[in-house]
């Protein structure tokens, strides 16, 4: 796949960020080596890559399965083939602009113990080594143009599939039939692959925030919770919702109602400048004044991005403050042991003075 005039603008802006990053941090250069930063950064949509980005310098490093593959993609870059990424890494990161005697930023959490023996030999050239941590994640927080697109693209293909396999759902099915059903959809509709093990529970294994589907049958009466997404152009999207076969009783209803209303007060605070802690409450104080405070155990939403869990989002312990241009889920739920589960979730981008819910699929309570 040639590297479109878009994506090619994509990665200047992206490139030029990132050396404003570096200039900020006295560094000459830095070493990806987190595979979803080197693609991010370079446009490569291999499986093993290391990029080394300088002042006017950018190299990607690749075994020979991808050499055609990244000259192809990769054009802002020089392209080194290695045999053995340890070997050839020191010489390379000696030849880089600058970096004669320079400061190499690594990715603290990402760089293999054998890569970092070998690049101690770089030492020796008067570079020294200096630990980094989310540079490039940081950035990957505010999509630009060209990543928007990529999921708002996988979310109309996950909006579509909830659409059509409704009608698909009626007891005496498996949940694993519905979930075969869903990615099936998924990759019909332009999905590379589901963006990661899709969700469906039925009943009281709703109750399993993360339940893998299995052998269990579809009873008239029960709650289904589905969670799934798609991935497109390496971009995910993620959708929950919890439909109920036949007429919900009243204790499903209230469930139901309890997290719809958190969920939607939650995307009502979302704003920039607003701490992702502070919209977690929003949604967990609604539900803990419904009672259902102990059912409610996990964070209030991630960012989403080129990972599907991609950087702090919206939680007691995230650090982040909202920005215009970051993209994170808001997904409350209500787990009851024995009785079952409610989750939904949006897909919603943080803009200038608010947020755009970019999921379409609808949030009634439906009852198939
Ligand atoms: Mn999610």
């Amino acid at each position: 796949m040639a590297q479109n005039a878009d994506l090619g603008m994509a990665i200047e802006g992206r490139l030029a960020k990132l050396r404003s990053k570096l200039a900020e941090q006295r560094l000459d250069a830095i070493l990806i080596t987190m595979m979803d930063n080197v693609r991010y950064i370079s446009g490569f949509t291999g499986s093993t890559a290391t990029a080394i980005v300088g002042k006017s310098d950018a190299v990607l490093l690749v075994d020979p399965r991808y050499t055609t593959q990244a000259n192809d993609e990769c054009r802002g870059f020089r392209i080194v083939e290695y045999r053995r990424v340890t070997e050839r890494l020191p010489r390379v990161i000696a030849e880089v602009e600058g970096m004669k005697a320079g400061s190499l930023g690594f990715e603290a959490d990402y760089l293999p113990y054998s890569e970092y023996k070998s690049l101690e030999e770089s030492r020796r050239s008067n570079i020294s080594l200096v630990d980094t941590q989310r540079i490039v994640d940081d950035l990957r927080l505010i999509k630009d143009a060209q990543e928007l697109d990529a999921i708002k693209y996988a979310i109309a293909i996950s909006d579509a599939c909830f659409e059509e396999i409704l009608v698909q759902i009626k007891p005496g099915l498996m949940e694993r039939d519905v979930a075969i059903a869903i990615d099936f959809c998924m990759r019909k509709h332009g999905a590379s692959k589901p963006a990661f093990d899709t969700i469906v529970a039925a009943g009281p294994h709703a109750a399993l925030p993360h339940a893998q589907p299995g052998d269990r049958i579809l009873e008239r009466g029960q709650l289904l919770k589905m969670d799934f997404g798609a991935e497109y152009q390496q971009y995910p999207s993620d959708l929950t919702r919890t439909v109920c076969l036949g007429q919900p009783d009243a204790k499903q209803r209230e469930v139901y109602n309890t997290v719809l209303e958190a969920q939607l007060k939650a995307i009502d605070a979302i704003r920039p400048g607003i701490a992702g802690k502070d919209v977690d409450s929003v949604a967990r104080d609604h539900i803990a004044a419904a009672g259902y405070g102990k059912y409610f155990g996990h964070g209030l939403g991630h960012s989403l991005g080129r990972g599907v869990h991609d950087g702090p989002g919206l939680s007691q312990t995230s650090p982040i403050i909202l920005e215009p241009g970051m993209v994170m889920t808001v997904e409350p739920g209500i787990y009851i042991p024995g009785w079952g589960g409610v989750r939904i979730e949006d897909d919603v981008l943080v803009t200038d003075d608010g947020c755009e819910i970019l999921t379409k699929a609808t949030k009634e309570l439906l009852a198939l």
